[in-house]
C-alpha cells in the first residue's frame, strides 16, 4: 500500500511552522512550536523589503536587542529574532486568549473592578518598560493580549521603529486605519515624548473599557484629529466621579500641564507612578 508523502512542515530556526492566526500592523503572524522544547510560540514574519527601505535597521536592532532584555508578566515575551534573505521572523511568546477588546465588543463594557485590574496590569507593562527606556508609541485595542488565566499582556513593545516606518509610509491611516488611540502630539508631529504618549493611549484604552465605546470618534479624520487634539470628549454618566477624574488627567491635550497637574516629575523615573492614584 502506497504511504501517503508525509507533509513537509515550514522550519525556521527550531520552529515548526503552523497556522495563520492573523494579520497585524505591519505582520503576519503564525502559530508555531518550538521543536526541541514542543513550546507553543507565535512568530511574526515581516517582509525585509518593507521593513529595511528606510535604513532604520540599527534602530530596530538596538530595539530587539531591548525587548530580549524585557521579561515581565504582563509583557509578551520576545524569544528571539531571524532573518532569510527576504523576511524577518520575531518570535515571540504565544498568548491564548484572545484579544482584550474582543471581550468589550462581545459583552459590552466592564464593570469599574474589572476595568481597574486590566488597567493595573496594563501600567505595570508600561511603567516597567518605560524604565528601561523602552516605549511602545502605538498601544491600541490588538496589542493588548490575554493568557490563559485572563492575565493582560501587552504586545509589539519597543517594535516602535518598525510601526513607525508603517505610519511613514502614511500606511496608518489606511491599512491599520485606527488613530483614536493616538496622542494629540503624535499627530501634531511635534517631536513627542514617548512616555506621555504611551501614556495618553492607557487613558483611552481605559475609557473605552469603562465606557464600551471611543472617547474621540468621527467618521471624518480631519474632525477626528481636531477632537483629539482640544482632548474633546465627554464621560458617559455611570463613570465613578474617581474614574471620571483620572481619565480627564490622563487625557489632558498638553502632558506638560498633564506631568504637572498630577504632580509627577517629568523627569522622574518608574517611581514616578508611585504617587499615581490608579496604581
Ligand atoms: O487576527 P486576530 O485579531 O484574531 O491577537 C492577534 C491577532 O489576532 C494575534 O495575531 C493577530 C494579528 O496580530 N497575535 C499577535 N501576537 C500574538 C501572540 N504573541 C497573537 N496571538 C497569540 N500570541
Amino acid at each position: 500500500m502506497a504511504m501517503s508523502a508525509p507533509k513537509v512542515k515550514r522550519r525556521v530556526g527550531k520552529y515548526e511552522i503552523g497556522r495563520t492566526i492573523g494579520e497585524g500592523t505591519f505582520a503576519k503572524v503564525k502559530f508555531a512550536k518550538n521543536s526541541e522544547t514542543g513550546e507553543p510560540v507565535a512568530i511574526k514574519i515581516l517582509d525585509k523589503e518593507k521593513v529595511l527601505k528606510h535604513k532604520m535597521v540599527e534602530q530596530i536592532q538596538r530595539e530587539i536587542a531591548t525587548m530580549k532584555l524585557i521579561k515581565h508578566p504582563n509583557v509578551v515575551r520576545l524569544y528571539e529574532v531571524m532573518g532569510s534573505k527576504t523576511k524577518i521572523f520575531i518570535v515571540l511568546e504565544f498568548v491564548i486568549g484572545g484579544e482584550l477588546f474582543d471581550k468589550i465588543v462581545n459583552h459590552g463594557r466592564m464593570r469599574e473592578d474589572e476595568a481597574r485590574r486590566y488597567f493595573q496590569q496594563l501600567i505595570n507593562a508600561v511603567d516597567y518598560c518605560h524604565s528601561r527606556g523602552v516605549y511602545h508609541r502605538d498601544l491600541k485595542p490588538e496589542n493588548l493580549l490575554l493568557d490563559i488565566s485572563g492575565n493582560l499582556k501587552v504586545s509589539d513593545f519597543g517594535l516602535s521603529a518598525l510601526s513607525q516606518q508603517v505610519r511613514d509610509d502614511g500606511l496608518l491611516h489606511t491599512t491599520c486605519g485606527t488613530p483614536n488611540y493616538v496622542a494629540p502630539e503624535v499627530l501634531n508631529d511635534r517631536g513627542y515624548d514617548g512616555a506621555t504618549a504611551d501614556l495618553w493611549s492607557c487613558g483611552v484604552i481605559l475609557y473605552v473599557l469603562l465606557a464600551g465605546y471611543l472617547p474621540f470618534d468621527d467618521s471624518n479624520l480631519m474632525t477626528l484629529y481636531k477632537k483629539i487634539s482640544a482632548a474633546e470628549f465627554t464621560c458617559p454618566p455611570w463613570l465613578s466621579l474617581g474614574a471620571m477624574k483620572l481619565i480627564s488627567r490622563i487625557m489632558d491635550p498638553n502632558p506638560m500641564t498633564w506631568l504637572m497637574r498630577s504632580g509627577l516629575n517629568p523627569l522622574g523615573g518608574s517611581d514616578r507612578w508611585s504617587n499615581c492614584p490608579c496604581v
